[in-house]
């Protein structure tokens, strides 16, 4: 069927499909949905105070973990095996292959950590200063490079926010340090790869060249990085952190310049993510570089490092996004462009946002911490 005749396509009124060349997969953006009324699920905004140093919390300086590990008065970051792995790393191997039918098939896993990103409960990485980000990416690299050297891929995350499954407030990542290459990134070096072969050059040095030029969907720039809401994006204020000005593999390669300028537009990103609706933003983040362990001698130039944000939000900080229904059984949708500068609910386009942190600095590093949190 054809559309109406005469109407001129507007990406904000009429419905398309955006192509993911990373998933290789197709996303829906339909802007006219925004004005359906919403009288689902709501989350509740609690203004809970996150207390600065919790004796129950165990991943506080001092504390008793789980198996009965003490804490080291840690002042900065701190790492420690997960008492809870879901990749244990001295698990006995499955049998290889399959069990005769090739729809039972299964594969050896392997081990994982947890880094504190500070000893303090109640801060988060946009109020921590610069020198203190700075050293959590410093960690991310140490880790990259330690577990690297053997295993094939070493995924750092983020969840954090109870709404994104998080369970403990305390500033913390994983890292999880797998024997094989996890679906995300086995799909993400094939496009990659193939997007290389044909044009000899990285998809996403390309990419970021072209969104700089274009401006309409940067959230924040520096001389080094830019963070935009990808033109795929599925999520509502998803974004994409990449470095713009040169090729680069891994977080093991980063120069002090780069890594310092990093810290700065984390900050600025998740500060504006704080201050959309007002409170500490929930979010799913992790970096993809280069495949490590066999692939550290060569193969992969292809790669581009990048980390991906994934908010569940949607219209207010209690309305999320539901992936379900159609997004489970057909494709993933959204309601509003990516470039949209203010939807219908009046909610900015991030990169309008102020930069300053709606909590003020001088209240924050004393000792009145007032950003609510999600329950
Ligand atoms: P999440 O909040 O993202 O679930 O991460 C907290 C992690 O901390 C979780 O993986 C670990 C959990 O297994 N943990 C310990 O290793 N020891 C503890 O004593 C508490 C929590």
């Amino acid at each position: 069927m054809s559309g109406q005749d005469g109407v001129k396509f507007d990406p904000k009124e009429h419905q398309h499909q955006r192509y993911n060349p990373l998933t290789d997969r197709w996303v829906l953006v339909s802007a006219h949905r925004m004005t359906r009324p919403w009288a689902g699920q709501k989350e509740s905004v609690s203004e809970q105070q996150v207390v600065r140093s919790d004796p129950q919390n165990p991943l506080c300086p001092g504390n008793t973990r789980a198996n009965g590990q003490v804490n080291p008065d840690y002042e900065s970051t701190f790492v420690f095996e997960n008492d809870f792995p879901a990749l244990q790393p001295d698990a006995p191997d499955p049998p290889q292959g399959s069990d005769g039918d090739s729809l039972f098939q299964s594969k050896a896993a392997r081990g994982n950590q947890v880094m504190c990103f500070h000893p303090w409960s109640d801060i988060t990485l946009p109020l921590m200063r610069q020198d203190e980000v700075i050293k959590v990416i410093d960690k991310w690299a140490e880790l990259v490079e330690e577990l690297g050297a053997t295993y094939p891929w070493v995924q750092i995350f983020e969840n954090k926010g109870a709404t994104m499954g998080c369970s403990n407030p305390h500033p913390h990542c994983q890292v999880w340090a797998s024997s094989f290459l996890p679906n995300e990134a086995v799909v993400s070096d094939r496009s990659q790869k193939a997007y290389y072969q044909q044009h000899q050059q990285q998809l996403l040095l390309r990419y970021a060249e072209q969104e700089a030029n274009r401006q309409e969907r940067v959230v924040v720039q520096s001389s080094d990085w830019l963070a935009v809401v990808p033109y795929w994006a599925t999520w509502p204020y998803q974004t994409m952190l990449l470095p713009r000005r040169r090729h680069i593999l891994r977080l093991t390669d980063l120069t002090p310049e780069e890594r310092r300028d990093l810290a700065d537009v984390m900050r600025r990103l998740l500060t504006k993510y704080d201050n959309l609706f007002q409170v500490s933003f929930p979010y799913s983040m992790g970096w993809h570089g280069a495949p490590t362990g066999p692939h550290l001698s060569g193969g992969v130039d292809h790669w581009q490092l990048h980390a991906h944000y994934y908010p569940p939000l949607l219209r207010s900080a209690s309305v999320r996004k539901f992936m379900v229904g159609y997004e489970m059984l057909a494709q993933e949708q959204r309601d509003l462009t990516p470039e949209q500068t203010k939807n219908i609910w009046g909610c900015d386009f991030l990169r309008h946002l102020n930069e300053p942190h709606f909590v003020p600095y001088h209240c924050f590093r004393g000792h009145c911490p007032v950003v609510p949190f999600l329950s």
